[in-house]
């Protein structure tokens, strides 16, 4: 069988954003990198996932030339509503406390405008690759895959890992060295798209019955999601039955402003808290969802994504560049750092919006003791509105 052998500076396992911003990137250094996806462009393409972006995911996007879409169509906001169950609204307002707005955009646009310029430039990705294998990460590393007409091997100076929380990379960090900590939830998301004016702004809702969620991707494109078991179906869930559970979640004279109609997609996803270290073992680095997932009650998961790619983009950056590598030494520590502050956040909202099973009265007013510390303290308000924005990069 006729296989093929390839070299690069920098082999990275997985086409989603995290690897497609950090080929980009590294591309606009003069640095190589060759992406390998297990399957097609158009599968990648479909994904409805986040849409919610930090300051600094929208600065970078800025950066490196991939926001002339997001600034056209994209919708910039000062904040998310939270609307709680017989209580006062409270507005994340992330412009009045730290002068930083964030950007409604969605991540599939994203990849889209990622795998173009990728295509325009000449980027080298290679799509529906099978049975990825890493090979002597502490050496001379290579990837293997299966692709027509045969074996392929990519021999390369750094594997990056950015393939998922069901990749393989992160397997290939000794089980020895490394720590898994994770928090699964007992319930879900379900979210549906539908084609229908959204609500203002992005809304947050505290009901004793369970969380829901009013966000957007454009002006004619709405996403709903309501908190269900995690032993729950999509086919359980017709559209009726969708619309009734979120309407009687959102105060009524917002619930009547909610425009309702079919279905375009509809989805659960289940929510996890999740975080892997180290993040860099050998040649081997993890970026994104291969390292850590946040449930997405704080809208954090692409943009963790991308605040890993920035660390190892600049810590690749300066190894190429002058030789140093402080940063690709410090790369798992600082990442880390960041990514369990944004896990601490993201666990705070889950705890603080949603209603848990077999939570006892003592939760309860706990959580709406916390909720009325929120809604009377501008220092706390302060606060959520600086992580929520999202926290700047180290130096
Ligand atoms: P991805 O998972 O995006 O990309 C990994 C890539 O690796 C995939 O393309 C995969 O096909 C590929 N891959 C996997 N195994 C491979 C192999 N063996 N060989 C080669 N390639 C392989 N975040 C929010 O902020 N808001 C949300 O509403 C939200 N909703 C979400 C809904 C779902 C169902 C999921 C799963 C996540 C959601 N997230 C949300 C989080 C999401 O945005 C992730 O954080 C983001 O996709 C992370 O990007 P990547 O790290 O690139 O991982
Ligand atoms: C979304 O728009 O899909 C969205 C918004 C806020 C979240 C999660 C998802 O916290």
């Amino acid at each position: 069988m006729v296989g093929q052998t390839l070299r690069t500076q920098v082999c990275i396992i997985g086409g989603g954003p995290a690897g497609m911003f950090l080929s980009h990137v590294l591309a606009a250094s003069g640095i190589d990198s060759i992406v390998v996806e297990r399957q097609t462009k158009a599968h990648v393409l479909g994904r409805i996932r986040a849409g919610v972006l930090e300051h600094g995911t929208v600065a970078l996007l800025r950066e490196y030339g991939l926001a002339e879409r997001m600034d056209r169509e994209g919708m910039v906001k000062k904040g998310t509503r939270i609307v709680w169950h017989e209580k006062d609204d409270h507005f994340i307002d992330t412009v009045r406390w730290t002068g930083k707005p964030m950007m409604n955009w969605g991540q599939t646009q994203i990849t889209e405008d990622l795998y173009a310029a990728r295509e325009r430039d000449g980027g080298v990705v290679i799509c529906e690759a099978e049975n990825v294998r890493l090979h002597d990460i502490a050496g001379a590393p290579s990837v293997t895959f299966d692709l027509a007409p045969g074996p392929h091997t990519v021999s390369c100076d750094f594997i990056v890992g950015c393939d998922g929380f069901h990749g393989p990379s992160r397997g290939y960090v000794p089980s020895d060295l490394q720590r898994n900590y994770e928090r699964v939830y007992p319930f879900g998301w379900l979210g549906i798209m539908v084609e229908r004016p959204p609500l203002p702004d992005i809304t947050y809702a505290y009901h004793p019955d369970g969380f829901a969620l009013a966000s957007r991707r454009n002006e004619r494109l709405s996403r709903y999601y309501i908190q269900v078991p995690v032993t729950d179906r999509v086919e359980d869930w017709s559209d009726d039955r969708f619309w009734d559970a979120l309407m009687q979640k959102f105060p009524e004279p917002m619930a009547a402003k909610i425009e309702t109609g079919p279905s375009v997609e509809k989805s659960i996803a289940p929510l996890r808290s999740f975080v892997s270290e180290p993040m860099a073992w050998g040649k081997l680095f993890l970026a994104g969802d291969a390292a850590h997932i946040v449930p997405p009650t704080g809208a954090k998961g692409l943009n963790l994504a991308f605040s890993d790619t920035f660390y190892l983009s600049r810590a690749l950056i300066a190894h190429y560049g002058e030789g140093d590598d402080h940063y690709l030494d410090t790369y798992s520590d600082t990442a880390l750092r960041r990514v369990w502050a944004v896990e601490s956040l993201s666990w705070r909202l889950t705890r603080l919006l949603h209603a848990f099973p077999n939570e006892d009265p003592f939760d309860q007013q706990l959580r709406q003791a916390e909720y009325d510390l929120l809604l009377r303290s501008e220092d706390v308000q302060r606060a959520l509105a600086y992580e929520y924005v999202g926290l700047p990069f180290e130096a």
